[in-house]
């Protein structure tokens, strides 16, 4: 896919921007982290429906939800009440780099794709800070991401992600509908119990 689309539209697609030694020292870091702040499933707010991803989190704040609280940035792990780790040092010079935008960011959420785990079409919209792009990391196997307009409705187009791809969002598509359709078993070895680790980077306040 081209790296910018015309007008403020900005979706950034860096293939292979990570190289398989810096994708194997990213994913140290991050079982380090889960060893401190473990996985949870996260549910749906007012249903209770349990998602099929597992997250985590590393920054000031984290995403979660549940049932009772819905969607939400806080500070402390929603079952351990432990603070989150902080972000690792490589992915904020990753954020440095491909961001472009001078403020450091506040929120890593964790995302862990096993078997047939998705995330359907949404938006990320609890954050108070819209000029700072969303920087994704995949690692491990290689997802079918569907992204579309700011409205609900209207023509979406795939992506596929693979282990070192990094996608930053930015512009009028920091608030365009995405998803994850699947992820293709068995396309990395990077992971040895399979699946995918998708690490985003966030700013969630305005800077002062
Ligand atoms: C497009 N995660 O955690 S990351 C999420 O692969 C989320 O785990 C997916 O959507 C994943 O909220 C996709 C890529 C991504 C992240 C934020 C976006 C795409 C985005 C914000 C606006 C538009
Ligand atoms: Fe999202």
């Amino acid at each position: 896919m081209e790296g910018t689309r015309k007008g403020k539209r900005r979706v950034q697609y860096f293939p292979k921007e990570l190289t398989v030694a810096e994708q194997t020292a990213l994913l140290g870091d991050i079982r380090k982290i889960i060893r401190q702040v473990p996985l949870f499933v996260p549910t749906m707010p007012r249903s209770g429906r349990p998602m099929s991803v597992r997250m985590t989190n590393a920054g000031m704040l984290g995403w979660v939800t549940d049932k009772a609280r819905g969607y939400r940035y806080q500070a402390t792990h929603p079952e351990t009440g432990a603070s989150w780790p902080a972000i690792p040092p490589r992915l904020i010079a990753l954020w440095e780099k491909l961001a472009g935008y001078p403020h450091r960011p506040e929120a890593c959420l964790i995302n862990y794709y096993g078997g047939t785990a998705k995330m359907g079409l949404h938006q990320d919209r609890e954050e108070d800070e819209f000029e700072a792009p969303v920087l994704s990391v995949s690692l491990g196997d290689t997802a079918i991401f569907r992204v579309g307009g700011t409205t609900r409705k209207g023509p979406t187009r795939k992506l596929e992600l693979a282990s070192g791809d990094v996608v930053v969002l930015g512009g009028a598509d920091r608030l365009a509908y995405h998803g994850i359709d699947c992820v293709r078993p068995g396309t990395s070895d990077l992971l040895d119990e399979g699946g995918r680790f998708n690490l985003t980077l966030r700013r969630v306040t305005k800077p002062a």
